[in-house]
């Protein structure tokens, strides 16, 4: 092992085909074993705080197979020498669709007789010139074929011309059914004629022209960046983290510590985006079954884009690759994975006292990002440090919505007429950070704060006056919380054995930015299934292998795993090493801006010291020079 290695890294290219050829051996896995998901094993919480910098370490993955021919997932823990730690079987569960699949289900779905007959009906007599995509079926299946065999649903679209954006041109209510396993069109729904809509939506550079210009903004650090990558380990201003990347989750963040006046205080031990669900809210044909999850379903990080300087990033970037392993055991690398660098961030304070003496400094953060392309979306997920101590989560949104036809005009309730007979589902895109902080140790406490006011009277004579109120989010039931911005509710992830100056429990708070509510119903087949939509906040014990919010394998899971199933336990979560799972999002109302490619929307949360430092942080940054003088 060099000496740079961390028992955190992600698994390189080279230890995933390590692992593949001893899992290949180990398990005896022929042709019909599909490689589901390799992901490392990250070692305890208690390991990774004894380790130091040149220990010696083994490297596990965490295997997940996919048994065609058994219709049978198990998961294995081996070594990259070897040596098998754990194997098992999990009856019932379905792995998420792999690559190899869909390039099965749409081979097999553009050779069916049945397809082709109802693509002629539509006028179309070249299936070549026909989009599929393969979306899970979810668990509204229809009742003939609902007997475990797995599915994948197939929406269609039309590309006139090799250029031309399809999502323009749904074909609409013509769905192949197909069993991946068989690898066969199991069903065929074709239940519209709706005519396709010809109106092109044009968004490439050759086709729209794109002549509004601006002058050129260069981004230049002439003595480079002010961040050192070591490995996987970045140093920034006070802050130090590892990178880290995960199949299913993609970016992943480990180890946040920040140096306070020189001593370094851990913040979290892990930070991830451990679920990404999006339900459909038109009850069509071509809309309601399209509830995908992007993370459980798919494995978000297999769709991870190469990044390109000057368009995707600016400025002094640092890139990092990824790889993954794929269904039939090669391992694609992911040139630029993630991309890290500094952006200015206007003013991070300012005061002119009253003789005219100014302070003020810039503000920078450092940004560490990664963008998935998953059928017709874009998902950047982006995390941000800041010179104040404070920690964003910024979830960027973009990418095309899904279409549908239907008749021009018509009153069609749950979608956004885009052109003629074009229509953009209602939809929402719902997110589950899960959260293991560690402030300044692991046992830490969550509290909810909200402000209120005294009746007028005694105790609010003026009427203006106001207070807050603080509880202890005790056990995970009573830790199973909503946004209340009329309380201006908030959370804060305290470590009641630290105190701070004044005597109060250290903390850091975390607060919620734009977000939404689900409008499925609870007991609907999709509420079921994402059952963590219902609660913005939910509180658990850590637990290693409580890692996903819907559960392990949500593939047509009929619903109730993950963390409806732990907290039912209602375990104490006070004074001990508590997991917080923030559930955000946003509610896309599709408008005809949002057509042809829609602009980048935002969705996110804050991380913000309370009561962590003496005083901010901020106050030990220097002035920049300004362009003249220095600034104040
Ligand atoms: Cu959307």
């Amino acid at each position: 092992m060099s000496e740079l290695r961390h028992p955190l890294d992600p698994l390189s290219s080279e230890e995933q085909i390590e692992i593949v050829t001893h899992a290949r051996e180990a398990w005896k896995l022929g042709d019909h074993h599909l490689f589901a998901m390799v992901q490392l094993e990250e070692p305890s919480k208690a390991f990774i705080k004894s380790f130091k910098q040149g220990d010696s370490f083994q490297r596990y993955a965490r295997v997940t197979i996919w048994d065609r021919l058994r219709a049978l997932v198990s998961e294995g823990v081996i070594s990259t020498s070897g040596e098998v730690k754990s194997w098992s079987e999990i009856p019932g569960a379905k792995a998420p669709v792999l690559g190899v699949e869909s390039e099965i289900a749409i081979k097999v779905a553009r050779e069916d007789a049945g397809v082709i007959a109802a693509l002629v009906k539509r006028g179309i007599t070249d299936v070549s010139t026909v989009h599929m995509e393969t979306w899970p079926i979810g668990a509204q299946i229809p009742a003939h074929l609902d007997d475990g065999r797995r599915l994948i649903w197939t929406p269609m679209w039309h590309q006139p011309t090799p250029d031309a954006n399809f999502y323009a041109h749904p074909i609409n209510g013509l769905h192949a059914i197909v069993d991946i396993d068989a690898e066969k069109v199991v069903a065929i729904e074709d239940n519209d004629n709706i005519p396709i809509p010809q109106t092109p939506g044009p968004y490439r550079e050759s086709q729209t022209g794109a002549t509004v210009k601006l002058k050129e903004l260069m981004i230049h650090q002439p003595d480079g960046a002010s961040f050192t990558v070591n490995g996987w380990k970045i140093d920034w201003e006070r802050w130090s983290f590892r990178i880290g990347f995960d199949q299913r989750e993609g970016l992943v963040i480990h180890d946040v510590r920040f140096s306070d006046e020189g001593k370094e205080r851990t913040i979290a031990h892990r930070l991830s985006i451990a679920e990404l669900v999006i339900p459909y809210g038109d009850p069509s044909q071509g809309a309601y079954r399209k509830n995908a999850f992007d993370t459980g379903e798919f494995g978000l990080g297999n769709f991870t884009n190469s990044l390109t300087l000057g368009c995707d990033c600016l400025g002094e970037i640092v890139y990092l690759d990824a790889s993954v392993t794929e269904g039939n055991g090669n391992v694609r690398t992911i040139k630029n994975a993630i991309c890290m660098h500094e952006e200015d961030f206007g003013i991070l304070w300012k005061h002119i006292d009253v003789d005219g003496h100014t302070e003020v400094r810039r503000g920078r953060r450092f940004v560490a990002s990664s963008i998935v392309t998953v059928n017709n979306y874009e998902y950047g997920y982006f995390w941000y440090f800041y010179q104040d101590g404070s920690i964003e989560f910024e979830a960027k949104l973009t990418g095309i919505v899904l279409t549908l036809a239907d008749t021009p005009g018509k009153s069609h309730p749950s979608a956004t007429e885009l052109e003629p007979g074009l229509w953009a589902p209602y939809h929402q895109h719902i997110l589950c950070a899960r959260m293991d902080i560690d402030i300044d140790g692991s046992d830490n406490s969550v509290v909810e704060v909200e402000s209120f006011a005294h009746p007028i009277g005694e105790k609010n004579p003026y009427g203006g006056a106001y207070e807050t109120r603080e509880t202890i989010l005790k056990s995970e039931k009573s830790a199973q919380r909503l946004i209340d911005p009329m309380k201006s509710r908030f959370w804060k992830i305290i470590n009641p054995n630290k105190k701070n100056h004044v005597g109060q429990s250290i903390g850091y708070k975390l607060i919620p930015g734009h977000t939404t509510y689900p409008l499925a119903h609870e007991e609907s087949v999709l509420g079921k299934r994402a059952g963590f939509m219902y609660k913005h906040l939910w509180v658990t014990p850590n637990k290693e292998q409580e890692r996903y919010p819907a559960g392990d394998y949500p593939f047509q899971h009929e619903g109730g795993a993950g963390l409806p199933d732990w907290t039912s336990a209602d375990r104490p979560t006070e004074n001990t090493d508590v997991v917080l799972w923030y559930v955000f999002g946003t509610n896309h109302i599709p408008r005809t801006e949002d057509w042809p490619v829609m602009p980048v929307e935002r969705t996110g949360f804050h991380l913000k010291p309370s009561g962590f430092f003496r005083r901010s942080p901020g106050m030990d940054v220097a002035p920049s020079e300004a362009v003249e003088t220095t600034c104040h």
